[in-house]
């Protein structure tokens, strides 16, 4: 490969960066991987995405020599680029499991977002920046939404304004992006921003090509955009084939004499034309993940990396993490099937029974053992990539003191004029209730780590009917990590109205997008018209 088209790239090996290759990749140029702290400074132009916690980033970045290479390239102004953790590192220090000192190019400290006053920490989703000086790579991006998920920021301050190009708001007004000279970094992820993200990469990779960016006099308040995201309920035919298929109440099954499993699609296929049609993210679930060894599952590995090439959103995957032992006696931690997902392409892992069975043991002994599939992933990974699926069934009620689960009074009443539900979390796809409510749940994963809840509804799930209000209030009330409202939409108005009426950061649609009744772009031009942000 020709030099001009090489970049080098800094993967200190603390977990996934599979999509900024492949969005390297996919730009048309070639990847040289850091090997030792010569390549650093030998290189042309250096990417460099953070992931994982500071200080074992710093760790290894100090112990292996790279962190004084790194020093020495930056301030001889070669062509850099961090991404997310890769900005926060220029700083002094950070206060992630700390204080502990950063690579100190740029003055200023990270902190963690102050979620006291009821803010939704992490910060996951797609908003918009403000310009605040020119910079060759984010020209174009003003007005357009830019994906982030992170817990911690770097604030702008005078001490740093020479470097910042851009903040954006949430809680605060921190640092998305800095820029000076040939150094830049951005706190969001070009390579899960769709096009626009696409395009702030290429500006770095080809910066002759790339017009300067112009501070705008007057940039437009922006908030947190609400995500659409489209799920792709997998699971093998009877063929052994993956196909997409998609339940009524969690029933796969045609109600017709052949009882075949519902056949609505192939994963990559479908996933990659959501993104086209503007999916602010794409979800797998292996629905039968619960009894087959995922991992045995070479398939949806494979749907995963194929999958992870022409798809610049976040992607997750669930059905499957938890511990297990295969035929041959051979022993799995959820964590390493986890790692095999992300290896594989996936931003975020989702959990649904394990997480379950955690909640239970946790509420139970009070004690956090630190060796749940969901204290583990979230330990390596951190919070923001592991989601806890729920799926609750509803259970009428006469009175909330019937039950010792947290109940709502309900919009409609039950079939006995019930006024009170309560929501029961199930195991194995809604086979099996278990003694733990929607809301006890949610606040003990909250606890135990999860970065965000994805909220499904058994009784809704497939009706088209509209989207659980009671219960998606009652857990998105309780939690400070987002949710994601899931299962029953069957037209644009229930898009809006679960934004309306909760505090849901993000809706989830599977059946309405398979069988192509309702575009995902008519969901965000609807949701536009009713003054809800979302990206477009
Ligand atoms: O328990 O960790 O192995 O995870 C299993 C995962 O598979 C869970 O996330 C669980 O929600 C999911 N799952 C298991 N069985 C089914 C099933 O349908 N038989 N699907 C299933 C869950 C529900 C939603 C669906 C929405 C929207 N699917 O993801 O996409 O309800 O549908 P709609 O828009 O058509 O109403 P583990």
């Amino acid at each position: 490969a020709s030099a001009d088209r090489t970049v080098t790239l800094l993967d200190y090996g603390a977990g996934n960066v599979r999509s900024v290759r492949n969005a390297i990749r996919y730009l048309g140029f070639d990847i040289r991987d850091v090997q030792k702290p010569e390549d650093i400074l030998n290189a042309d132009r250096l990417v460099f995405p953070g992931v994982g916690a500071f200080a074992a980033a710093m760790e290894v970045l100090n112990q292996n020599g790279m962190a004084e290479a790194l020093r020495m390239y930056v301030e001889k102004d070669r062509p850099f680029l961090g991404i997310c953790l890769g900005l926060q590192l220029l700083f002094e220090s950070s206060e992630e499991n700390g204080p502990v000192e950063g690579l100190g190019v740029i003055p200023g400290r990270v902190t963690r977002f102050d979620s006291s006053n009821g803010l939704i920490v992490p910060h996951i989703g797609w908003n918009a920046v403000q310009i605040t000086k020119e910079s060759g790579i984010l020209n174009g991006i003003e007005g357009h939404h830019v994906y982030f998920v992170h817990s911690y920021h770097a604030m702008p301050s005078d001490a740093n304004k020479d470097w910042v190009s851009s903040i954006c708001n949430y809680g605060d007004s921190f640092i998305s992006s800095i820029s000076r000279g040939n150094i830049h970094a951005v706190q969001f992820h070009p390579e899960k921003s769709g096009a626009i993200g696409l395009s702030i990469l290429k500006n770095f990779l080809n910066p002759s090509h790339s017009s300067t960016t112009k501070a705008s006099a007057h940039p437009k308040a922006s908030k947190l955009a609400k995500r659409v995201i489209a799920c792709l309920d997998v699971r093998a035919n009877d063929k052994g084939d993956l196909v997409v298929t998609k339940g009524d109440q969690y029933d796969v099954r045609d109600q017709t004499d052949e009882n075949e499993v519902r056949n609505l699609g192939k994963p990559v296929e479908l996933a990659s034309q959501y993104y086209k049609d503007g999916a602010d993210e794409v979800s797998f679930l292996n629905i039968t993940g619960f009894r087959d060894f995922p991992l045995g599952d070479l398939p949806m590995l494979q749907v995963l990396r194929y999958t992870s090439e022409n798809v610049f959103v976040p992607l997750t995957v669930g059905g499957g993490i938890r511990d297990f032992t295969d035929a041959n006696g051979r022993y799995y931690s959820s964590l390493e099937v986890a790692s095999e997902y992300f290896r594989s392409g996936a931003d975020k892992v989702s959990i649904g029974s394990d997480a379950v069975y955690a909640a239970e043991e946790y509420l139970k002994t009070g004690v956090k053992t630190g060796k749940t599939s969901l204290e583990q992933i979230s330990r390596v990974y951190g919070n923001q990539a592991v989601v806890v699926s729920i799926d609750p069934r509803r259970v009428y009620v006469k009175s909330p003191n019937d039950i010792k689960f947290k109940a709502v009074k309900v919009t409609k009443p039950g079939p006995l004029g019930e006024e009170y539900a309560w929501y029961q979390c199930t195991v194995n796809g809604g086979r099996e209730g278990r003694p733990i409510g929607a809301y006890e749940l949610a606040k003990a994963v909250e606890e135990l780590g999860a970065g965000e809840i994805l909220l499904n509804c058994i009784d809704c799930d497939g009706q088209g009917q509209g989207f659980d209000i009671d219960l998606i209030k009652l857990v998105s009330d309780a939690v400070t990590i987002p949710v994601i409202a899931s299962s029953g939409a069957g037209v644009v108005e229930h898009f809006s109205e679960v934004f309306q009426k909760t505090s849901a950061s993000a809706a989830l649609a599977a059946g309405i997008f398979h069988r192509k009744e309702v575009p995902i772009l008519s969901v965000k031009d609807h949701l536009l018209r009713e003054g809800i942000e979302v990206r477009m």
